[in-house]
């Protein structure tokens, strides 16, 4: 894809944050796969997949920035293509933080199959907007899709992966769970706002549909890096030379 960068204005915030974003991106994974010789062996793999999160973001955030600079449009099928991989590796971070404490494969599945419905549901609300935009749709699918939001927010804050986090030997460990919850919470819920600017969207009247993608994008600079330094600050922590 050949990017236009003389289209790109001097005055558009969305623009800025998917090259920004890119470039974050790509820092961080380099950053979480060099780093990953520091610490014990036991934490290599929750740094490789922050390092993943990170780079598989990076790769959809080069052809994003591409898409909007030549159409102005929202990337949207490029957006959930990146979540449909990345939300479920967070996933995974979780799993991996509690592992030792118990987790079982049954709670990962759990919540990858959450966020599936999550984005599913997210995707058809955005993807099968009627032009002009619809409000019973898109408030219809958002509904559905915090459904599987809210599985996920309930499991991390006080379910299993909460319960198992107070069951590790670690005790920094409980503590980077509960952190990963407040991201869970405050960072997560950005992307909910960000689809109510969509057209017909509750929001709608705030502002232009590309503000959907300025949300999008902060929102996955902050959970996307935060969830990796989080985990890479508790295995760093908890390794001892
Ligand atoms: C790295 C990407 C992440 C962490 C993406 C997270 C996305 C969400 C939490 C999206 C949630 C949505 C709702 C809760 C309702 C409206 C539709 C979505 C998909 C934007």
């Amino acid at each position: 894809m050949l990017l236009d960068v003389l289209t790109i204005p001097k005055d558009d915030p969305v623009a800025f944050t998917f090259f920004t974003g890119y470039m974050a991106m790509f820092a961080a994974s380099v950053f979480f796969f060099m780093e990953r010789s520091r610490v014990q062996d036991k934490w290599k793999t929750s740094l490789l997949v922050s390092g993943l999160i990170t780079g598989i973001a990076a790769v959809h955030y080069y052809y994003m920035r591409d898409y909007y600079a030549q159409t102005g449009e929202n990337p949207t099928a490029l957006r959930y293509i990146d979540w449909t991989l990345t939300v479920p590796l967070m996933c995974v971070e979780f799993y991996l933080l509690t592992k030792p404490a118990g987790a079982t494969k049954g709670l990962l599945w759990k919540l990858i199959l959450a966020s599936a419905w999550m984005l599913v549901a997210g995707y058809i609300g955005e993807a099968f907007n009627p032009e002009g935009g619809d409000t019973t749709h898109s408030v219809t699918w958002g509904v559905l899709s915090t459904i599987g939001y809210v599985y996920i927010l309930y499991t991390a804050w006080f379910g299993e992966v909460k319960q198992l986090g107070d069951k590790s030997d670690n005790p920094m460990v409980a503590k980077s769970i509960r952190t990963l919850a407040w991201f869970v919470l405050v960072g997560w819920a950005i992307y909910p706002i960000g689809y109510m600017f969509m057209p017909g969207g509750w929001l709608s009247g705030f502002g232009d549909p590309s503000s959907v993608d300025l949300f999008y994008n902060i929102a996955d600079a902050i959970n996307k890096i935060g969830f990796g330094l989080v985990v890479y600050s508790l295995a760093v922590s908890s390794t001892k030379d």
